[in-house]
């Protein structure tokens, strides 16, 4: 399938997905959204591909939101509509079976800051600057910010940031634990490519298995979570991944994993 508004590359079992609207800073519209939407299908269905990558065209802006000329032309269905579309797409970032990183490579505002969010963790360049500015237009975030925003930081800052509408230094929010890591921007791709690779090494089974149990536990109790966890890790030691990663510390040798989810 080919893209307007997005690039795909995978090498390695790293897929890389570049938002590719540089002239608007690469803000989504809905045709983005609709590519998106459906190159995360096919990622999701793919099993070379063990890490996503997801970065911003050009060296100004990760996503600086959602296309505000778009915005302006819609009516409260439409708003609707649009809206749900962005939440589908934030939601199959956060379910899609393999880790996502976010490479926030100048703004990620608005949407673009709540499409970071949905992604598994953040590494950014030391120019990046995230917020969500929905307020400056009247409106409040609509792609899961109110959301999951708080989740990570609490609801005081999500509160603060949501209503006074500022942009934070990736510095900042580093140090608000929103952002991992931070880089100079000459070496956040290298940098987060390194990441990728490292996890590319790892079994598939077990990095869903991770992945969905550290998400799922978020949402409820220690105990269900806990529950989660056991079932989660019977079902990873029952896979060739568990076995190749026993045997191969046993015969003291890497492990080479290659295990899909649909074996
Ligand atoms: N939408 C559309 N175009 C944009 C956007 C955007 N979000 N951001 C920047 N652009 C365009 C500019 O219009 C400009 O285009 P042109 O060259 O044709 O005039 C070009 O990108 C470059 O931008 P600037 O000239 O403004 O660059 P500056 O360096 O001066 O400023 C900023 C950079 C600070 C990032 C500034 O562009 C800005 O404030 N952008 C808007 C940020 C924003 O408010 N984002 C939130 C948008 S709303 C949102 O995300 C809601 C999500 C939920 C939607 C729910 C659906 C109903």
């Amino acid at each position: 399938m080919s893209y307007e508004t997005i690039i795909f590359e995978h090498k390695d079992h790293v897929a890389t997905i570049t938002i590719n609207r540089p002239k608007a800073l690469n803000a989504l519209n809905s045709q983005l959204l609709r590519e998106l939407s459906g190159l995360l299908d096919e990622i999701a269905e793919n099993e070379e591909m063990r890490v996503v990558v997801l970065t911003g065209a050009g060296e100004k802006a990760f996503v600086a939101g959602a296309d505000i000329s778009e915005l302006s032309t819609l009516n409260p269905v439409q708003a609707r509509y649009f809206a749900k579309k962005g939440h589908e797409v934030m939601n199959k970032l956060q379910t899609l079976p393999v880790p996502v990183i976010a490479a926030v490579n100048g703004f990620a505002l608005g949407g673009g800051l709540e499409m970071a969010l949905a992604c598994d963790f953040i590494y950014a360049s030391e120019n990046a600057k995230i917020g969500l500015p929905e307020i400056n237009l009247g409106i409040i975030p609509g792609f899961g910010g109110t959301q999951r925003l708080s989740r990570i930081v609490g609801k005081n800052l999500a509160k603060e940031m949501i209503f006074t509408g500022k942009m934070m230094s990736a510095e900042e929010a580093e140090n608000k634990g929103i952002i991992n890591k931070v880089f100079p921007v000459a070496s956040l791709m290298a940098e987060v490519q390194k990441t990728a690779g490292v996890i590319a090494s790892k079994g598939k089974v077990s990095l869903n298995a991770a992945k969905s149990t550290i998400n799922g536990g978020v949402d409820v109790d220690l105990a269900n979570g806990c529950e989660m966890e056991i079932n989660a890790f019977a079902l990873c030691l029952a896979s060739g991944d568990a076995k190749e990663g026993t045997t191969a510390f046993l015969e003291k040798r890497t492990a080479v994993f290659k295990a899909g989810l649909k074996e």
